[in-house]
């Protein structure tokens, strides 16, 4: 057996593991970051528990951490009380991304992550795995639900070989969106094997995990070695490691190989993590802005191989470096092993840790500027700033441009100087101090969940009528972002426990007046091309466009995540039988669901739609459970219902 067959097998309790089949696994850890945990906390509130199920259940504050106005300061208070509240483990405002913290402080080999993230496929640094999905599923699993989704193929990858020197783990990632591009892997669970496997450190690994998430991959699976007892160990958790792998000579479902000595420095074009080229057939590019940290590329050995790198030179006088550690632990490490200095010297920026620019909470570009990042995004606008550039690279390659001016391949740096071999410490400074862990049970009753003017109650969402009348108000093409469905930044984020607020910036970026012409129509579809919804975890973007009336969305092919989260919240998601479909509908097209209720009830598979007068078919596969979110509306009215009763 492969090793993500061994977990997925260990916690499965419903459905039968064929691919594309719907499974119900266990979750063994939940994890919440602070953008999406507002919404999801008020959803486990919803439930009416007095304390969560999961055995471990984690919250971050990550993302919304620029305090503007009360907004964020009013959601970080919600979310500590709520916390205390109901058992939660809470990582306050400035300890670090949830990724680099979780894995750090919680990750356990082969345990079940379920993250409110959709970069918690980072958790593999570990071998755990971990699954980035909607808030309301991670609720669910709160509540001690089972997660449910379609069974994943396993496509084992093949590593062999040793990478060069300026060459690192960003690069193995980046040469798998070449092979793959963004929706390669949807669907499928990457599980790395190999005699490569052990040349990469934890923090590698948690690199290609994390923006595993970029091929569409539903979780990515690295085997628990000598390298997971070891950084374990340093943390001082060593009791938590388990060896793992895949028995030997086991074939997988897909198969590939990357021999890790040919992999060269790779950089990702604007404005798509798939637009991926080598860094020479770009070198000499003006740079501007260089990003280094936050969610991928922010641990101990990524600071450091920067600020050695960086030691006694100055960057280029016309470019903004800032480095954005990955949790405040990472950041004591770099300052224990001498790298702080090195970078201040250099003339870098350092921030707080956190999400920050990767999120575009801060650190936008200027206008027509260049900014490389090291981060695992960079859909069109997602820094803040419209008509943005964003490149997407190593540490290596951030840093030599950074130092040049220019983007340049960082081997050419190595005629200069040789390429710092950054190791592990063997023991980590560790410091807990701003975990709040679950008080005692007769200790959590007295709590008072304290909630500001910013927490608005989740809003109320209608059943399913008979038969949906409805008009299509936008069409739009291939590998549409949630970012660009609803966006994010400091402006926006801060909005994401209001629905009714933040339901004014849907599909902003396209069309400012989306909202209101959503509003002035009873019912309304948009229409998009293949993966439509790639990219975060954020349902909003499935909730938000449905508040104001987006009842119908009608692609050529779903993100996973996006689809689950348009079930949750009772939007028909219909996929072009006959892709060519696509072009016969059109804005301002007048569409019928005839009988759609009963339809959904007897479980057709096959969905008319008639489209100004004239009928296409659509598939509409959903799972029996799903077909129940659909009647009701939601699946927040489902569980009501089910509590009811
Ligand atoms: C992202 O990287 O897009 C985010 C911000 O972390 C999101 C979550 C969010 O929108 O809050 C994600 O990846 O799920």
């Amino acid at each position: 057996m492969n090793l993500a067959h061994k977990i997925l097998k260990a916690h499965l309790v419903e459905g039968d593991m064929i691919p594309g089949q719907e499974i119900g696994i266990t979750i063994d850890h939940t994890l919440l970051q602070d953008a999406t945990g507002t919404m999801a906390m008020l959803e486990f509130e919803a439930m009416g528990l007095n304390t969560v199920k999961a055995e471990l259940s984690a919250q971050y504050v990550d993302h919304n951490i620029l305090q503007t106005d009360n907004k964020n300061a009013d959601d970080h208070i919600f979310l500590q009380t709520a916390c205390q509240k109901y058992g939660i483990h809470f990582s306050r405002p400035g300890n670090g991304v949830s990724h680099q913290v979780h894995m750090a402080r919680f990750g356990v080999p082969g345990k079940t992550l379920l993250g409110a993230d959709s970069h918690t496929p980072g958790g593999v640094g570990v071998s755990m795995l971990a699954i980035g999905a909607g808030g309301l599923d991670v609720a669910m699993a709160m509540a001690g639900f089972l997660y449910y989704l379609p069974c994943p193929k396993i496509l084992g990858v093949k590593l062999v070989g040793e990478l060069s020197p300026w060459v690192s783990a960003k690069d193995v990632i980046l040469e798998m969106l070449r092979r793959y591009d963004v929706k390669g892997c949807v669907g499928k669970i990457v599980e790395y094997y190999g005699p490569g496997v052990k040349t990469l450190s934890v923090a590698d690994r948690m690199v290609l995990g994390n923006m595993g998430t970029e091929l569409g991959a539903t979780s990515t699976v690295f085997p628990s070695d000598e390298r997971t007892r070891e950084f374990l160990a340093a943390q001082g958790r060593g009791a938590s490691w388990v060896a793992l792998s895949a028995d030997e000579g086991t074939e997988y479902e897909e198969y590939d190989e990357i021999d890790l000595s040919s992999v060269e420095p790779l950089i990702a074009l604007p404005s798509s993590p798939g637009n991926v080229v080598p860094v020479r057939e770009v070198a000499g590019t003006k740079v501007d802005q260089v990003l280094i940290g936050s969610s991928a590329n922010s641990g101990f050995r990524h600071l450091m191989v920067a600020a050695k790198i960086l030691e006694g030179k100055v960057i280029h006088p016309e470019v903004s470096l800032h480095i954005n550690p990955g949790s405040r632990q990472i950041l004591e490490n770099v300052i224990e092993h001498g790298g702080l200095t090195l970078l201040l010297r250099s003339g870098a920026r350092v921030n707080e840790a956190g999400c920050l620019g990767c999120i575009g909470m801060g650190q936008a570009p200027g206008t027509g500027q260049i900014s490389l990042r090291t981060f695992p995004r960079n859909f069109p606008g997602r820094s803040g700033t419209k008509d943005d550039k964003v490149y997407l690279c190593s540490p290596e390659t951030a840093t030599a441009s950074a130092l040049e001016g220019e983007i340049i391949d960082p081997r050419d740096l190595g005629q200069k100087m040789v390429h710092p071999q950054i190791k592990d410490p063997e023991r980590f400074l560790v410091d807990d101090s701003s975990i709040i862990f679950p008080l005692k049970k007769e200790e959590r009753e007295k709590i008072k969940v304290i909630r500001g003017p910013n927490i608005k109650p989740f809003p109320q969402l209608d059943t399913l009528p008979e038969t949906l009348e409805a008009e299509v108000l936008l069409k739009v093409g291939d590998n549409v972002s949630t970012d660009t469905i609803m966006p994010a930044g400091n402006k926006v984020l801060p909005l994401r426990s209001n629905i009714e607020a933040i339901s004014e910036y849907v599909y902003y970026q396209i069309d400012p007046e989306f909202a209101r012409k959503a509003r002035e129509k009873k019912n309304v579809v948009i229409v998009g091309g293949e993966n439509y919804g790639q990219g975060s975890s954020r349902e909003h973007a499935a909730l938000a466009p449905r508040f104001l009336g987006v009842r119908i969305k009608i692609a050529k092919s779903f993100s996973r995540i996006h689809m689950a989260n348009l079930c949750n919240f009772g939007v028909l998601h219909l996929q072009f039988k006959n892709p060519a479909d696509y072009n016969r509908i059109h804005v301002g097209s007048k569409v019928i669901l005839r009988d759609i209720r009963a339809r959904v009830e007897k479980e057709e598979l096959e969905i008319p739609v008639e489209v100004d007068g004239e009928t296409i078919l659509t598939l509409f596969r959903l799972t029996p459970r799903l077909r129940q979110y659909q009647l009701a509306g939601s699946a927040v009215n489902y569980v009501r219902q089910m509590f009811r009763k």
